[in-house]
């Protein structure tokens, strides 16, 4: 498994592992896994584990057992961004994540990533220990985002969304969905930059499902290789999504699209994804090591 950084910080993701060769994680000879980061949304409404975590234990106990099964990461969020969900009030959202955040601050070192796009709520939880902001705006929400983010001095995941979650799925439309997306990550990595977020602390997401249509998605996928080419990390959050019964041609609700999201997983590995966002992560991970033990990770 990859060191963690002292501190707490984040672990060195993938990419950075080329410069800084590490042991090499598999038993049997595979090359470095992408990191694990474990989804906990403390939200009525997310799409997957919407309402059972609202409570402190129940949010508390689904924490630890990421941990136990292996999680590098903890990406928590207390506002879905599900397609058409309603916005969550600022001082509401805080109130879900930062007493989630300071609990597992006493009790673990596992880093924690704050999933929202309010610089305001970004600020509460890196407060409370968080070192990654997530935010599926690619720190767009707000005019104070970039210029947070830099003062944070924290890890930052810009995400490619068409539109807002409100309306993202009515429609969406490319010319050339790959050459859009890496686009708009590279003129969000290089707002970044100009607003002072370290170039070590930026991450990219292609936003799987975030306006796009499951041949968006696929396209994506594929084409991953050249959204690593921007030369930042990639994190792929495809776990769950609705694209799997679409693609597969099956009805499955959310918590019966396990195979398709470890098929995304492993093709997402092999495009050169340094992070993966996944609700299952100890069967995540069984996929990658047998993955890369085979020989193709
Ligand atoms: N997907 C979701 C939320 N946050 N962040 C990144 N970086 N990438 C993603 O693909 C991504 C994300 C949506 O999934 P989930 O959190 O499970 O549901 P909800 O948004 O309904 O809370």
């Amino acid at each position: 498994m990859a060191a963690k950084q002292p501190g707490g910080g984040l672990p060195q993701p993938r990419s950075r592992f080329r410069q800084t060769p590490t042991p090499n994680p598999s038993p049997q000879g595979g090359g470095a896994f992408p990191l694990i980061m474990g989804i906990l949304n403390v939200t009525p409404d997310s799409f997957s584990d919407g309402g059972r975590f609202l409570d402190a234990g129940a949010a508390l106990a689904h924490a630890r057992r990421l941990i136990a099964e292996g999680a590098d990461v903890l990406d928590i969020g207390g506002e879905s961004t599900r397609p058409g969900a309603a916005p969550t009030p600022e001082a509401e959202e805080i109130g879900r994540v930062v007493p989630l955040i300071e609990a597992l601050r006493r009790e673990s070192d596992t880093p924690i990533s704050i999933d929202t796009m309010k610089p305001a709520v970004a600020r509460a939880a890196v407060g409370a220990g968080a070192t990654m902001w997530n935010d599926v705006t690619a720190l767009g929400w707000s005019p104070e985002s970039l210029g947070a983010a830099a003062e944070l001095g924290c890890e930052v995941v810009l995400m490619h969304m068409r539109g807002e979650p409100r309306t993202m799925q009515q429609r969406p439309r490319y010319d050339d969905v790959l050459a859009e997306v890496g686009a708009f990550l590279k003129a969000r990595a290089e707002a970044a930059l100009a607003a002072g977020v370290a170039r070590g602390k930026i991450w990219v997401d292609p936003g799987f499902g975030f306006g796009k249509t499951a041949r968006h998605n696929l396209e994506l996928i594929r084409g991953l290789p050249e959204i690593a080419a921007l030369g930042f990390p990639v994190l792929v959050g495809a776990s769950r999504k609705s694209s799997i019964p679409r693609i597969a041609g099956d009805a499955s609700s959310a918590d019966q699209r396990l195979g398709g999201s470890i098929a995304l997983a492993l093709a997402a590995a092999r495009g050169g994804a340094a992070m993966l966002r996944v609700h299952d992560v100890a069967d995540t991970k069984q996929a990658l090591a047998v993955a890369a033990a085979i020989g193709h990770p």
